[in-house]
């Protein structure tokens, strides 16, 4: 035994030495710098193409490293940078070494429809040729340097690199490089990847940022200024700092890369946070013996099990945030189990659990209505049997016990059932569907390389609203006085067809400014997908709000904002 581990490492030395050679030996394949493997364009001219180039080391990654030209070409249409991908952490080399690497140029395409990314590949050869270079100078993403576009990602399908105008093409011309995010504003709270979505300049030349400091969309507008901060050990210096919407994180220096469909910075050098004092919203809409308040509210898979911290948050929120709101609509209620898979679709305790810890908190006593579906039939998290349901306050309104039933067309197979409810407030019928509609997952991404990015299961959603339109429109034949508030999670955005195809109702988020329209922020980008629909003759009545106390901040109690109407009814 011992002979053999001898052996072995007279091998493994001879290996050692053997690649040391390689990495002496003068290098192969044709000398090109940095910005002609680039080119002005997104797929490198020197696709499969060996050559050997030379640039200074600016990061080092835990599969290889960031070289970056020592003086590049002056050309915004070029990067000057490029990632060496060695598979494994290339220790012998450090920061602000000069080194010639040989290798085959390729493009990584990280995952399914994402763009991709021009590295050096194949076993790349290496060798230093001098060290303790200062690195190249940041790039200042910011006024008086390279602005991001503010409004296109790409209009065009990669016709024309237009890296003025279309974002995809201008973080492209970036791609390896050192950067310095200027000012950066953070416009999310950190995602669960620990991502900080920001823009540059406090975003004084960013379009779409909100009252709070978030970057909202619109039909024109999917925010290319947004920049993603990262961090990827072994290249940041430590965690990113826990930030919420607004935080300014100061001049933001790293490397730009792409990764999970999305351009990113990651940071080089540690950043010192400004938090500022936002607080969670309060609603000023109030009941009154006049006044009626909905709410509709995803409280995220709440089940039983889950923390009963959750369940004081919510309840805290509905008393304080929403002021006790006469009816509750809410979605992604789990069964008494949640995520077990053992049959159970009853979800009372999850009801009971939430009326009691609003009781708890010297809160009304709601009453719950809820249909269960049949197990495993609606889709969500698989054991959870997610549902709409509702709470209200039976010292408010009176629930018309024969109102309730649910839409079981074709439309709503293996998702949630809307559930429909005629309560009577103030000598009026009023009757709520509330909505789960089938969610966007498995779209491609904005910066990918469909363009424009595919919104799946857009057709799916599309064919719902149609369905609850049509029952609209029955409810309305029998009685073209009926009264009726179509609410919830409805996946997608007021200006797409899904909702503009509810033509019968008037959406209350359209009620609000432009900038002000968001229950949920994505990839940085705020956005409403939570609803509230009336009949175009209660407009005049009625007042909606959003109460953002969830979204904007790092520790939060559900994904979406709950959102509140407020009907003036006499009677
Ligand atoms: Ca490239
Ligand atoms: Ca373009
Ligand atoms: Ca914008
Ligand atoms: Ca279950």
């Amino acid at each position: 035994m011992k002979i053999k581990r001898i052996n072995l490492i007279i091998f493994l030395a001879a290996v050692i030495i053997i690649q040391g050679c390689f990495s002496g030996i003068k290098a192969q394949g044709s000398q090109v710098k940095i910005y002609a493997i680039q080119g002005e364009q997104h797929q490198t001219p020197y696709l499969d193409k060996t050559v050997t180039t030379t640039g200074i080391v600016t990061a080092i990654a835990s599969n290889g490293f960031y070289l970056q030209d020592s003086i590049g070409d002056k050309n915004n249409l070029t990067s000057d940078g490029i990632f060496v991908f060695t598979r494994t952490n290339p220790r012998s080399i450090k920061q602000g070494d000069l080194v010639e690497v040989t290798g085959k140029v390729n493009e990584f395409i990280p995952k399914p429809n994402n763009l991709s990314v021009t590295n050096l590949a194949d076993n790349p050869r290496f060798k230093i040729v001098s060290r303790d270079h200062d690195l190249p100078m940041g790039i200042i993403l910011g006024i008086n340097e390279r602005q991001p576009p503010t409004e296109v990602i790409d209009d065009d399908n990669f016709a024309v690199f237009d890296p003025d105008t279309d974002g995809v093409d201008f973080y492209e011309t970036l791609e390896g490089m050192r950067v310095i995010v200027q000012d950066a504003l953070a416009v999310s709270s950190n995602n669960s990847f620990g991502e900080i979505y920001t823009v540059v300049d406090g975003g004084i030349n960013a379009t779409g940022i909100s009252e709070r400091g978030t970057i909202n969309i619109n039909i024109n507008d999917y925010n290319p200024e947004r920049i993603q901060i990262d961090d990827q050990s072994p290249i940041s210096p430590k965690e990113t700092p826990t930030v919420k919407v607004g935080d300014r994180l100061g001049d933001v220096t790293g490397i730009v890369s792409y990764n999970f469909g999305n351009y990113e910075v990651i940071a080089t050098d540690s950043t010192a946070p400004r938090q500022i004092d936002l607080q969670p919203e309060i609603t000023e809409l109030i009941p009154t013996s006049e006044a009626l308040t909905i709410a509709s509210y995803n409280v995220l898979n709440l089940a039983p099990d889950n923390p009963q911290e959750k369940f004081e948050a919510i309840a805290k929120q509905i008393i304080t945030n929403l002021r006790t709101p006469d009816i509750i609509a809410l979605q992604e209620i789990q069964d008494n189990s949640g995520a077990l898979d053992d049959g159970v679709v009853d979800a009372s305790q999850t009801y009971e659990t939430l009326i009691a810890a609003i009781i708890n908190q010297k809160g009304v006593k709601y009453n719950y209505l809820d249909i269960p579906p049949s197990n495993g039939s609606d889709g969500g998290q698989p054991g959870g049997n997610i549902r709409v349901g509702y709470l209200y306050n039976p010292a408010r309104v009176e629930l018309i016990t024969d109102s309730v039933e649910r839409i079981e067309t074709d439309a709503f197979v293996d998702t949630r059932k809307p559930l429909i409810a005629t309560f009577r407030f103030n000598n009026n019928n009023i009757t709520v569907i509330n909505n789960h509609l089938t969610s966007k997952g498995g779209s491609s991404p904005l910066f990918g390389q469909i363009q424009p990015p595919i919104n799946n299961n857009q057709e799916t959603r599309e064919a719902q609203t149609e369905a609850i339109n049509n029952y609209v429109k029955t409810i309305l034949l029998q009685n073209p006085q009926a009264k009726l508030v179509v609410l919830g999670d409805f996946n997608e955005f007021e200006f797409l067809p899904p909702l503009t195809q509810l033509t019968t109702l008037a959406n209350l988020t359209e009620t609000l400014p432009e900038n002000e329209r968001y229950t949920y922020i994505f990839e940085g980008n705020s956005q409403a997908i939570d609803h509230i629909l009336v009949n175009p003759s209660l407009l005049p009545i009625t007042t909606y709000d959003i109460v953002h106390t969830n979204v904007e901040f790092s520790e939060l109690v559900s994904d979406h904002e709950p959102v509140i109407c407020r009907i003036i009814l006499t009677s």
